[in-house]
């Protein structure tokens, strides 16, 4: 008998779901393909650097979800049983996502949280002829892995500034979170998810770890306008400015719709990405222990902010907008306020009202 087969025949495997999450949701080389005339003057490189992104992911995914079996793989800086030196695990993502660029001869600079200086990437031409910089920090909040609790991977794309076919130089890192052309996270956690923007909204894509691709799982994220999470360090509110009190007072009366929940990971990536889902506000002020504040500007601060405001969130130091905020240095720090538009928007008017007080 002839088996007649058409694109609309349907192998159900024994789990009808997963398969119809795999054809209802295209892969995340899909979408790249299927939004490369959506990047800006891009010749593919930034789909290339997003490509790289996503296989660096899967490789550091693999890694993260072993860490725990310590016994095995022996603890950060001694030998594993089989006598090679354990490396700690975010000196291995940064080696991994570094060494995935570099390969592809897609950037012509690096910047990482992990590296004091930025690393200046010669094509095999020993040119220079790439236009993108990449900063990122690539496993933030390492030190709960020991603890099982999510960590993630942060990254920001720029242009680079200065002529195409020259070694890079600092101005070309030191930019404004403004001139960001692409931003996301990786988030290790339950399931690996990879939810980023190149300025056209934010999507988020989950790992099928089975079969090593990545699905539109959370098209067009956003955040909602309100929320009631506050995401805060409180154990350091004794050192906390005014503002931060007043608002973390208010949060906490009974009143209209709160008091709001407080749910702290300690992990800036999942605080904001469960904020994100269910909306909510993250807040890293200064304090004594960080005069600053402890967040980096670069490659935690604004890519986040970038996402924040794709999502129709809001992203500030308590007073100015993160993305307009001038770089003087690769690791400057400052403070942090990202979620839900109303929520930032009230904490910066404590913000402003304590800071008025003082007059
Ligand atoms: P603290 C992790 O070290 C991190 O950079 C962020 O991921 C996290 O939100 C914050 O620091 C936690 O800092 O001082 O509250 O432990």
């Amino acid at each position: 008998m002839h088996c007649f087969l058409s694109k609309y025949t349907i192998f159900a495997p024994k789990n009808y779901n997963d398969f119809d999450m795999e054809e209802r949701n295209k892969t995340l080389g899909e979408f790249i393909i299927e939004k490369q005339e959506e990047f800006k003057y891009s010749s593919g490189e930034l789909s290339r650097i997003i490509n790289s992104i996503r296989l660096a992911a899967k490789v550091v995914n693999y890694k993260v979800n072993k860490a725990g079996l310590v016994d095995i793989i022996g603890a950060a800086g001694e030998q594993n049983i089989q006598g090679e030196d354990q490396q700690k695990l975010d000196v291995y993502a940064n080696e991994v996502f570094i060494q995935n660029l570099i390969n592809r001869e897609i950037v012509c600079g690096i910047a990482s949280e992990e590296n004091d200086d930025f690393i200046t990437v010669q094509g095999s031409d020993n040119g220079h002829n790439n236009k993108y910089v990449v900063l990122m920090d690539p496993l933030d909040g390492s030190s709960n892995i020991d603890v099982n609790v999510s960590v993630g991977t942060i990254f920001s794309v720029y242009r680079r500034v200065t002529p195409i076919g020259t070694p890079v130089k600092s101005e070309d890192f030191l930019q404004p979170g403004v001139n960001q052309v692409a931003a996301g996270y990786v988030i290790y956690g339950t399931s690996t998810m990879i939810v980023y923007t190149t300025g056209h909204g934010v999507n988020g894509f989950t790992l099928n770890p089975a079969i090593g691709t990545f699905y539109l799982s959370h098209p067009n994220m956003t955040f909602k306008k309100d929320g009631h999470i506050y995401s805060i360090n409180e154990g350091n509110y004794t050192h906390f400015p005014q503002g931060v009190k007043d608002y973390i007072k208010y949060c906490q009366t009974d009143e209209e719709d709160r008091p709001y929940t407080s749910r702290y990971i300690g992990s800036l990536v999942s605080d904001i990405h469960r904020n994100m889902i269910k909306g909510g506000i993250y807040i890293y002020p200064t304090s004594a222990k960080a005069p600053k504040g402890k967040l980096r500007l670069l490659y935690e601060c604004n890519p986040m902010a970038f996402i924040a405001e794709q999502a129709g969130g809001k992203a500030s130091d308590g007073m100015n907008r993160i993305m307009e905020i001038e770089p003087t240095e690769l690791h400057q720090r400052v403070p942090f306020f990202c979620g839900s538009y109303n929520m930032v928007e009230k904490a910066e008017e404590f913000m402003m009202k304590a800071k008025l007080s003082k007059y």
